[in-house]
């Protein structure tokens, strides 16, 4: 089993490494933004693209064709700190590709800071829907006031360019939207993220501005979802807490922090179980839970990918042709913590359901 992973792994790097900067299209405005792009053979696999930096790939099948909703990192200066503040993003470039190692499009802005009338600053990890003939994406972003809300806006096509909503989704909050399509065509968004992801910050759906982080010995925060209305633009229930459960049973205390939830929730459905996948942040793991309903509880079940290179962790899963793959980002081309880079990997099931762990460097 083993070798097969290593093979699969190999053709990928292969066939992505022929692809580098094989774009139909230049962005707009920061060709030149990424200046180094090499290639290492230690990376289980090679970045997408080399020409614009990306991260938090959310990927999606429509119409037959991988579609990439990834943030797009730019070097703007502003100093690192605990709440992200260096991740200062400002627009979105939507990915495309006909298969896994095929050629890479980027379909240049699709949606830019300023045309979001509610927004202050950083276009955080966004996701995509389809739904009512239309592409729905969804992106965290902070109002004038600094504060995370997740916005909407609307397209014909998956490429975008996309229109936003006047205001945020009612109700809405903290950053890192999951937008998860059950078999009978409900629609969940999956979010949240401690740290400057404000988590912390929301008891009971109302915000606290002195909101602190969880002491160790206290319960973990725990993400959220909400089932969406009709109309994908607003929710249909208040948001609920999701409980993550470890092997007995119990709720992780924010001790616990190489298997709590941090932020980049991912829900996928694999023989019927609902798989909810997150990063432990500080511990830069992405683990996975198991449930039997949209809204959890989720028993803990393990690694699904190994800390990348940078501090950020965040993935994506999807199936294609019959196959499945991860999405996740790692540092490789600029070795910034700020300035990733998306890439994709093959995802093994064992026969028992459980998934076996990515590592991004052999
Ligand atoms: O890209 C900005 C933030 O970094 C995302 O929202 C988090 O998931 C982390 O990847």
């Amino acid at each position: 089993m083993k070798r097969n992973i290593v093979i699969l792994a190999s053709a990928i790097t292969a066939l992505c490494s022929c692809n580098d900067g094989a774009s139909d299209k230049a962005p707009v405005a920061d060709s030149s933004e990424v200046k180094t792009a090499p290639e290492n053979n230690k990376y289980t696999s090679q970045p997408l693209v080399t020409h614009i930096y990306t991260a938090d790939p959310s990927a999606h099948v429509f119409n037959g064709r991988i579609y990439i909703y990834p943030s797009h990192d730019t070097a703007t200066g502003t100093p690192e700190n605990d709440n992200g503040d260096h991740f200062n993003m400002m627009d979105y470039h939507i990915l495309s590709m006909d298969s896994v190692g095929g050629k890479i499009t980027d379909h240049g802005v699709a949606l830019n800071i300023k045309d979001i009338p509610w927004a202050g600053r950083q276009l955080w990890a966004p996701d995509a829907a389809f739904a009512n003939d239309t592409y729905y994406l969804y992106f965290p972003v902070k109002d004038k006031k600094d504060v995370f809300h997740i916005g909407v806006a609307t397209s014909k096509t998956p490429e975008g360019p996309f229109t936003a909503e006047k205001e945020p989704i009612k109700g809405s909050y903290s950053i890192d939207p999951c937008v998860f399509k059950d078999d009978n065509g409900s629609f969940y968004m999956y979010f949240g993220g401690i740290w400057g992801g404000q988590l912390q910050k929301w008891n009971n759906n109302k915000y606290d501005s002195a909101g602190k982080l969880h002491q160790p010995d206290e319960l973990a925060v725990l993400p959220r979802v909400a089932k969406l209305s009709a109309d994908m633009k607003s929710f249909a229930e208040p948001v609920k807490e999701i409980k993550i459960l470890d092997s007995t049973g119990h709720l992780y205390k924010e001790k616990n922090n190489d298997q709590r939830f941090f932020e980049a929730a991912w829900m996928h459905k694999y023989n019927g179980k609902y798989y909810f996948s997150y990063s432990t942040g500080d511990t830069h793991n992405i683990v996975y839970a198991i449930g039997d309903s949209p809204y959890g509880p989720f028993t803990y079940k393990g690694l699904l990918l190994a800390p990348v290179e940078g501090w950020t962790n965040h993935h994506s899963i999807i199936e294609k042709d019959g196959k499945w793959y991860l999405f996740y980002h790692d540092v490789q081309l600029s070795g910034k913590t700020h300035l990733r880079n998306v890439k994709v990997a093959p995802l093994v099931y064992n026969a028992d359901g459980s998934i076996q762990t990515v590592h991004s460097q052999k």
